[in-house]
């Protein structure tokens, strides 16, 4: 229902070249705490200034009510495709670096944050560690995950061989909202267009 050509697609910034081996992932952005709008934009940014790494693109933004505990504020999510030289858990812990950076404090499970970042998918891997399960463990019964990602890349799809777009409609009695799109300024930084 939202048009896929939203999605935000760039070329690599110069001098940023990728030597070593690299996976395109997709980074799932979330918050609700503290300007949300802002806190995603922030964390789109800084994933484009992670070391080893190029933002490729990214989705619009979506507002959704809480999965969870439902006295919490409303969220904004977004999807992020980077592509990247680090390893999963180098990423990993980059991204928690990233959380912590933006003032997050975890108060509950799947509950209010500044800013979570959740690796999505890692190129073609299955991944099983103590630390890291990808495909991200909910990414499909999440609407707020699915649809921002399917605006990105329409053709996506998990290790298995499954289409994401074919998962989707399970997710659709859950609502969304196109919140803004977003458009690279001229320092090539990510603004709400
Ligand atoms: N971890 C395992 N796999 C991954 C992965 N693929 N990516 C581990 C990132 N981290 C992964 O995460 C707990 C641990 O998961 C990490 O230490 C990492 O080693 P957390 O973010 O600290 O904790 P959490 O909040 O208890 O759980 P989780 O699973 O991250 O929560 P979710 O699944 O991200 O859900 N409703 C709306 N509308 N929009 C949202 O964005 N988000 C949540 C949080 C709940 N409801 C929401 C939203
Ligand atoms: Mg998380």
């Amino acid at each position: 229902m939202f048009a896929t050509a939203n999605a935000h697609h760039r070329a690599a910034p110069a001098g940023k070249s990728l030597t070593m081996q690299s996976h395109n992932v997709y980074i799932g952005l979330g918050s609700n705490l503290d300007n949300p709008t802002q806190q995603v934009i922030d964390g789109i940014n800084a994933l484009a200034a992670l070391r080893e790494t190029q933002l490729l693109a990214t989705s619009s933004l979506y507002a959704s009510a809480p999965i969870g505990p439902q006295d919490q504020p409303p969220f904004i999510n977004a999807v992020a495709l980077i592509k990247t030289a680090l390893t999963p858990i180098a990423l990993l812990d980059a991204l928690q670096a990233l959380e912590q950076d933006a003032g997050r404090v975890r108060k509950r499970h799947w509950g209010e944050r500044t800013l979570d970042l959740d690796i999505l998918l890692f190129g073609e891997q299955t991944i099983e560690h103590p630390r890291l399960k990808v495909p991200h463990p909910f990414m499909c019964e999440r609407r707020f995950v699915l649809e921002p990602l399917l605006e990105v890349s329409p053709h996506a799809h998990l290790p298995n061989g499954t289409a994401l777009s074919q998962v989707l409609p399970e997710t659709l009695t859950q609502e969304i909202w196109h919140h803004c799109t977003l458009a690279l300024d001229s320092l090539g930084s990510v603004a709400p267009q």
